[in-house]
């Protein structure tokens, strides 16, 4: 699997060429090497599917699903059968064909994934055509095995069916793994049987919780959870479009949602217990009290067992060490370990988390800071959030890396000075996600071993202050970034940028309206020249604009004149995307 990103160059020499004749379809990320054929397959017979291999279960699962308005029938035998899926040991493992011939389908993949791959590009062949198929040859397959999104529903509680929808876009874009970040300081996301009270209390905040209000709906108690039940629909219902949820409790830092619930669990010294009214430095988990441990161990075995994910996330980022520096109970076990530095009882703490992980057959995923000393187990994965720096750091030292600097990958960051979101680790859009490059980033081919693959994250502080004001604040964030952030992901970025953006509005803005996705569209040119605004988008998008404090909206269609320009504003808009 880490020697995936070097397949991508044998792929291109076993399917050289076959971008010459390239039907115009368009698939989403768009294949390797398409290869038009002769005819059409008539969708109007009826699809008959072969008998296949139980391995191959789930992807023939999401096909009678893609089929579903469709007249479709199992085969009684392999001769009547015109749709066929196979296993090709000769494919990459997450690589694929599909091809069409007016008589047949046929889907062959290294693996179910690849199958389901092969079966996503159908869908979307299904969904431009009309009745009928173009014939054709894709041979694909992704250059990371790893293509991530982490969705933040801690600080911003986000349902079954919100998170159902996502899925469906993510899948859409062959992203396979969500990461999701079950709890932080704000909200605690999971049941824990053996613990009800962690989301019972812990799973709201605001009113007569424990827990204070923060980013927002300050006057009520708010928050929610998944069921372990829920969540195993959710994970199966992810696995059906080839997602693997990736479950992440934030330790031990980012706390102070189970701190309020369990006070115990943090450093105790008598001096320091106030309230605070701003942040709480007081959330990390003690590491000298033994009886966390135990908590600890109720808590990730359940997860543990509740997750099919080889990896379980837990955490490692910004810990607030200033208690363990004052609790005498870490002092001393410093002491007795002969510590010289805090981030050594981080270390210890993260251990402890990598033995009860592998007690149970699991193995630890971490934040960049957990390997700072480099002393964590060497069968960890990292994710490297915080700059360029941290991911070569990582690889360097050895470590599987998750790829994600935040001035590329935070899609919670605003997209130009003016419009919402953080902006702690770069302002940028689609344009800066879609140029992301490992040659020019000093990565040796050793490091780019270790690269698992690329991931984004949608950390959501700012939304839940905006629903239900402004409920499209997800995709306006997530949406292109998630598409330039697939098709580096899956192909790299070689075509350049002219030729991706050109595709971007002229495909992708259509079927993103399809599909109901409320999406950001670039910002539209504005000159001011002579007392008069001048105003043009290359993109197709009708132009608006509003004038001082007034919300009303006006078209615009010929130069602005006005004395006042720092009272304007103009945006676009296009179906559905703004
Ligand atoms: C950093 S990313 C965090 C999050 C914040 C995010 C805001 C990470 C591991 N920690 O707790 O939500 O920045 O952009």
């Amino acid at each position: 699997m880490k020697h995936f990103a070097y397949l991508l160059p044998v792929c291109c020499l076993l399917f050289a060429a076959c971008r010459k004749d390239s039907p115009a379809i368009e698939i989403i990320p768009a294949p390797l090497c398409v290869k038009a054929g002769q005819g059409t397959f008539d969708l109007g017979g009826g699809i008959r599917i072969a008998p296949a291999d139980s391995l191959l279960r789930p992807a023939a699962g999401y096909l009678v699903q893609l089929f579903r308005e469709e007249n479709v029938a199992a085969a009684q035998n392999a001769e009547n059968a015109n749709l066929s899926l196979a296993l090709d040991p000769r494919l990459p493992q997450q690589g694929y064909t599909l091809k069409i011939t007016p008589a047949r389908i046929e889907l062959r993949g290294g693996s179910c994934e690849g199958v389901v791959s092969a079966a996503a590009s159908l869908r979307q062949l299904l969904w431009a055509g009309k009745g009928s198929l173009p014939a054709l040859e894709i041979d694909d397959a992704p250059r990371f095995a790893y293509r991530g999104m982490m969705l933040d529903v801690a600080r911003t509680w986000i349902g079954v069916d919100g998170v159902k929808r996502y899925i469906d876009l993510l899948s859409y874009h062959s992203i396979n793994k969500l990461h999701l970040h079950l709890s932080d300081d704000e909200g605690w996301r999971i049941e824990i049987r053996s613990h009800p009270e962690l989301t019972e209390i812990g799973g709201f905040r605001g009113g007569d919780s424990p827990v204070r209000p923060v980013y927002g709906k300050w006057d009520e108690k708010y928050g929610g959870f998944y069921t372990q039940d829920e969540m195993r629909g959710l994970i199966r219902y992810a696995a059906g479009r080839n997602i693997e949820i990736i479950p992440e409790i934030d330790l031990p830092g980012h706390s102070r949602n189970i701190a309020s619930v369990h006070p115990e669990i943090r450093c105790n010294y008598p001096p320091d217990t106030l309230s605070t009214n701003g942040y709480d430095y007081r959330s990390a988990w003690c590491v000298a009290r033994e009886e966390n441990y135990a908590l600890l161990t109720d808590i990730l075995g359940e997860l543990c067992a509740l997750f099919p994910s080889e990896y379980i996330h837990v955490g490692g980022d910004e810990v607030d060490m200033t208690q363990w520096k004052r609790c005498p109970d870490c002092q001393a076990l410093m002491r007795q370990r002969g510590m010289a530095d805090p981030h050594q009882l981080e270390d210890l703490f993260m251990q402890r988390m990598a033995a009860i992980l592998s007690a149970n057959g699991k193995r630890p995923a971490v934040w960049n800071e957990a390997v700072t000393t480099g002393d964590l187990a060497h069968d960890s994965r990292v994710y490297s959030w915080q700059s360029v720096k941290a991911c070569l750091d990582a690889t360097a030292k050895g470590y599987e890396t998750v790829v994600m600097p935040g001035e590329y990958f935070y899609f919670d960051m605003r997209q130009t000075p003016h419009e919402d979101g953080h902006d702690w680790a770069a302002v940028f859009d689609a344009k800066k996600v879609f140029g992301f490059d490992f040659t020019d980033k000093g990565f040796s081919p050793e490091q780019m071993r270790n690269v698992v693959g690329l991931q984004a994250a949608f950390f959501s502080e700012a939304y839940v202050s905006h629903e239900p004001e402004k409920p499209d604040y997800l995709d306006y964030m997530c949406f292109p970034r998630i598409c330039a952030l697939a098709r580096i992901a899956w192909r790299g970025n070689g075509e350049g940028w002219d030729a991706y953006y050109k595709g971007l509005v002229e495909k992708h803005y259509d079927r993103m309206a399809a599909m109901g996705i409320r999406f950001r569209l670039f910002p539209p040119k504005v000159s001011y020249k002579d007392g008069a605004f001048t105003v043009t988008a290359d993109d197709g998008s009708e132009i608006y604009y509003t004038e001082g404090d007034t919300p009303e909206e006006h078209r615009y269609t010929r130069p602005v004149k006005t004395g006042k320009p720092h009272l304007y504003r103009f945006f676009t808009r296009y179906k559905t995307g703004r």
